[in-house]
């Protein structure tokens, strides 16, 4: 840690600290409000959708590919050499890429540091060729969130990934000081988007991107809210696909990792307490294997920061000091929880440092509480806590060695 450094921790936790007292007060009193009528009123539009899951349930067997092992790629879009229509064309014309998983990261990026993380994790499966990161979509409303998730791409090299948002129909209450940080500090943090008005939609995104790629093998890691991928779900044929929202998931998605749930404790967990309609909608319908990285497994799971390095020029270094400042952490290198790198560990390398628990069904009640429901014919499975402190000191390598720049 660099005596620079070092000042700039201490002169943000000064600077953040009477604020954050205020706000702290204030989000509570907000937090009933905010899930009552933020997480319902704004996706009215997805009841429509929500209304056709009657008949999932019963052919989830028939729809499930294999869990195990990532089938071969082919290095071309199904169905491409006998049919090249329009929307074909449109989605062959996408860039080549190399042989990794292709994964699409779905992400809230507001409200703690781990979003960070999980991103720089990803940054370091795509440097060891393990995946392919097709796109960044984001669950969160905000003009810096683009910038910033633009300035972290190009510090770990990558300075195109295709970065798509939500809009103004997502959640947009959070604490995001730290993207501003970056976002507003282009000198030091480089990054060609300037404001997330810039960038596609999501839901386009996420229907091109999976229009483009072979059956069965897209990951897709959900660490944030789940309007993205209800809005997937409820989406029409269009241009790009002759395939419903639902039915192109089938065709594409491999797994999804999701970040929800607090299903040990029965407590509200914010992903799915923030939207509660889109969580439903997605663990109602979603037609694929689903592993759940609920609360108490990232939670025990602690993130080590100072693997990010030294460098003052580090977006995700500077970002986890202003988070950390704004969090009242008071000393620094702190050890945030791993709530969303567990699942990244979990998409990326399923069964290889995580356990998954029995099938079944996760459901979102009235009290927002995720409830998991043992069912052979279920497409979710929970994410195990490791009780092995060997297994978690393997597990906090992992995280370490994939965050480091390269
Ligand atoms: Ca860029
Ligand atoms: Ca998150």
């Amino acid at each position: 840690m660099t005596e620079t450094f070092a000042e700039l921790w201490q002169s943000t936790l000064r600077r953040h600290r009477r604020v954050e007292r205020w706000r702290a007060v204030k989000l509570r009193s907000a937090l009933v409000a905010i899930t009552a009528t933020v997480g319902l009123a704004s996706y009215a539009g997805l009841q429509a959708g929500a209304a056709g899951g009657a008949d999932v349930a019963t052919d989830l067997a028939s729809l499930r590919p294999p869990l195990e092992q990532p089938e071969p790629r082919t290095g071309s879009a199904a169905g491409a050499d006998a049919d090249e229509s329009p929307a074909q064309v449109a989605a062959a014309a996408i860039a080549p890429r190399p042989d990794g998983v292709p994964v699409i990261f779905d992400t809230d990026m507001v409200n703690s540091i781990d979003d960070s993380l999980a991103l720089a994790m990803l940054h370091g499966y795509e440097d060891r060729g393990m995946i392919d990161l097709l796109a960044v979509t984001v669950s969160y409303d905000d003009a810096a969130v683009a910038p910033y998730i633009d300035a972290v791409d190009t510090w770990y090299g990558h300075p195109d990934v295709t970065i798509a948002v939500i809009g103004a129909n997502g959640v947009a209450e959070g604490r995001d000081a730290f993207h501003r940080q970056v976002a507003d500090d282009a000198a030091r943090f480089p990054h060609d988007i300037t404001d997330s008005a810039q960038v596609d939609r999501a839901l386009s995104q996420l229907r091109r991107r999976l229009a483009a790629e072979p059956d069965h093998t897209v990951v897709i890691v959900s660490t944030g809210f789940s309007t993205n991928l209800a809005q997937l779900l409820a989406s029409p044929a269009d241009d790009v696909s002759p395939l419903d929202g639902r039915s192109l998931v089938a065709a594409k998605v491999k797994l999804l990792a999701i970040t929800a749930g607090d299903v040990v404790r029965g407590q509200p967990e914010f992903n799915t307490a923030r939207d509660p309609l889109s969580a439903r909608i997605v663990f109602d319908q979603w037609p694929t294997p689903v592993v759940v990285g609920e609360w108490h497994v990232g939670a025990n799971l602690p993130f080590p920061v100072d693997a990010l390095g030294a460098s003052p020029d580090n977006p995700v270094l500077t970002a986890a000091v202003h988070y950390g400042a704004n969090a009242l952490l008071v000393g620094f290198p702190y050890q945030p929880p791993s709530f969303d790198p567990a699942t990244v560990l979990a998409g990326v390398e399923p069964d290889a440092y995580l356990g998954l628990g029995e099938p079944g069904r996760l459901t979102i009640d009235e009290q927002l509480v995720a409830r998991f429901t043992p069912d052979p014919n279920g497409n979710h499975r929970l994410l195990q806590r490791p009780t092995d402190p060997v297994a978690t000191a393997r597990i906090t390598a992992r995280f370490a060695e994939l965050v480091a720049h390269p």
